[in-house]
């Protein structure tokens, strides 16, 4: 599309649509610390980060971004960035200190002077229940490899609905429960670092009957609030034919294993068999809670995995998407990596949002589509002007707004992006190491600095538009950017 600018030469305009949400997300352990303070009691995440040899140097989530104590501030520089939207997560243990039973009336009074913060800067809350915190007391009677760890989990989704739920219109049940299920059940290498397939398996199906019932219940509580979750999907591409069959599998585990139960209401039949819950433990009626119509699905989006086949070399690699074996995981030499070591290639952001609008089915009808998160680490400092010039974020921030733009033109009912994130925080097992956040954060005095990217965010946030000078060829890589 092409308009005149007041100069009268010809510009490119890429708008949003009218009432496209821009805004940041965070999760509870990542930012808030406080992690003894007024009543909460220890979630996984604490037992874990305390755990020697866990965390890169030690690091825990103690006292974090100290959001906890700083909120009022941090509300401020959201409104100062021109945000439409602040996703956070709620600390379960702050709310119920075992995970079950009494409420922490100290717990609910921060989320409501929070979400109070919020409206008055005309901030909108985007609410996530459950970002991997679970309370170690219920962990102690036996995690999400216990069902009635589901049924704590709609009792709490209870509480908060009724605490904060008129104030509060986007809801999210989970958030990223194939990483729950695979990094902290399956590999051990999030909290809460067990290494059993059987138990993970569990976890997979309690996740989402937790997610299902929670839904029902949120539904009844709140009928004119925005019901969803947020999934981690990658698109998975095979590099050679060799490797075509591993990536049916590979998508399945990693994508389709929450995808297709929440959408479809029955599990993936590529992924392999200990993958998948046993039948014994699927009772009747859970796979229609599970696919309860939801108002929207959000994407977090983060890189493409490309596997090829393994020359001669065959990995036994758990952590690889296919579990290791012939195929292994390929980095294609054209693409750039952040700091993470993933791989940018924004059009597969583009690729996954068709896949996902392909797949609603009848039964989700005006089913919606956020990204809840993207965004990227990269090797930020404050230079000696004081200013973070994060050129590879911008870029990667480039490349990817393009992408859901044409998504946009192209049919894919998108509502709303949210930058990850809006602080440098704690990234699980990197520690402080890994910044993804658009403000920087000095770890040791908490002093916040916003980066270059947060100002290029804050004009499309208050625009509505990409930047003009975005427009042409090679949207987004910096190649061989860190
Ligand atoms: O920091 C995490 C977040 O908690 C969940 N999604 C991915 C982010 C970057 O690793």
């Amino acid at each position: 599309m092409s308009a005149t600018d007041t100069s009268g030469s010809a510009k490119t305009v890429r708008a949003f649509p009218e009432g496209f949400v821009w805004g940041a997300a965070t999760a509870a352990y990542q930012i808030e610390g406080a992690a003894t303070a007024d009543g909460r009691g220890p979630s996984v995440w604490d037992t874990f980060s305390h755990t020697p040899g866990k965390v890169r140097g030690g690091d825990t989530g103690d006292i974090a971004c100290d959001f906890y104590n700083r909120s009022e501030e941090d509300l401020d520089l959201m409104k100062s960035l021109g945000l439409a939207a602040f996703r956070f997560s709620i600390s379960w243990s702050r709310i119920q200190p075992t995970g079950s039973g009494a409420i922490n009336q100290a717990g609910i009074d921060f989320y409501r002077r929070l979400v109070d913060g919020l409206r008055e800067r005309e901030i909108a809350p985007a609410i996530t229940l459950f970002h991997w915190d679970l309370p170690q007391g219920l962990e102690d009677a036996g995690g999400w490899a216990n069902r009635d760890t589901a049924e704590r989990f709609a009792d709490y989704a209870q509480i908060m609905a009724e605490a904060i739920g008129s104030d509060c219109d986007d809801w999210m049940t989970l958030n990223e429960p194939q990483v729950v299920a695979n990094q902290g059940y399956r590999l051990g290498i999030h909290a809460p670092g067990v290494t059993d397939d059987a138990i993970a398996a569990a976890t997979t199906h309690h996740l989402l009957l937790a997610h299902g019932l929670a839904t029902q219940r949120l539904r009844s509580a709140l009928p004119a609030a925005k019901l969803g979750l947020a999934l981690n999907l990658n698109v998975v591409k095979a590099a050679d034919s060799f490797a075509e069959a591993a990536a049916v599998v590979a998508d399945a585990e990693q994508n389709r294993i929450f995808m297709d139960p929440i959408l479809h209401g029955s599990y993936p039949a590529a992924a392999r068999p200990h993958m998948l819950p046993p039948e014994s433990l699927i009772e009747d009626g859970d796979m229609d809670l599970i696919s309860t119509p939801l108002d929207f699905i959000g994407i977090n989006y983060y890189a493409p995995f490309y596997l090829k086949r393994a020359d001669g070399v065959v990995s036994t690699d758990r952590r690889t998407p296919t579990g290791g074996g012939d195929v292994v995981p390929f980095m294609p030499p054209h693409l750039p990596t952040t700091a993470m070591g993933w791989l940018i290639e924004p059009q597969g952001l583009y690729e996954m949002l068709k896949i996902v609008t392909s797949e609603l089915p009848d039964k989700q009808s005006g089913c919606r589509l956020y990204i809840t998160e993207n965004g990227c680490a990269a090797e930020d400092y404050v230079d000696p002007n004081g200013v973070v010039n994060d050129v590879e974020r911008i870029s990667y921030l480039k490349g990817h707004l393009d992408a859901i733009w044409r998504a946009i033109q192209d049919g894919v009912p998108l509502d709303g992006y949210f930058q990850w994130s809006l602080l440098d925080n704690f990234e699980w097992a990197y520690g402080y190491q890994k910044r993804f956040g658009v403000v920087f954060v000095d770890f040791g005095t908490q002093k916040r600095t916003i980066k270059q990217s947060a100002r290029v965010y804050q004009q499309i946030a208050t625009t509505n538009e990409l930047p003009h000078e975005w427009a042409g060829e090679g949207a987004g890589l910096i190649a061989g950017a860190v």
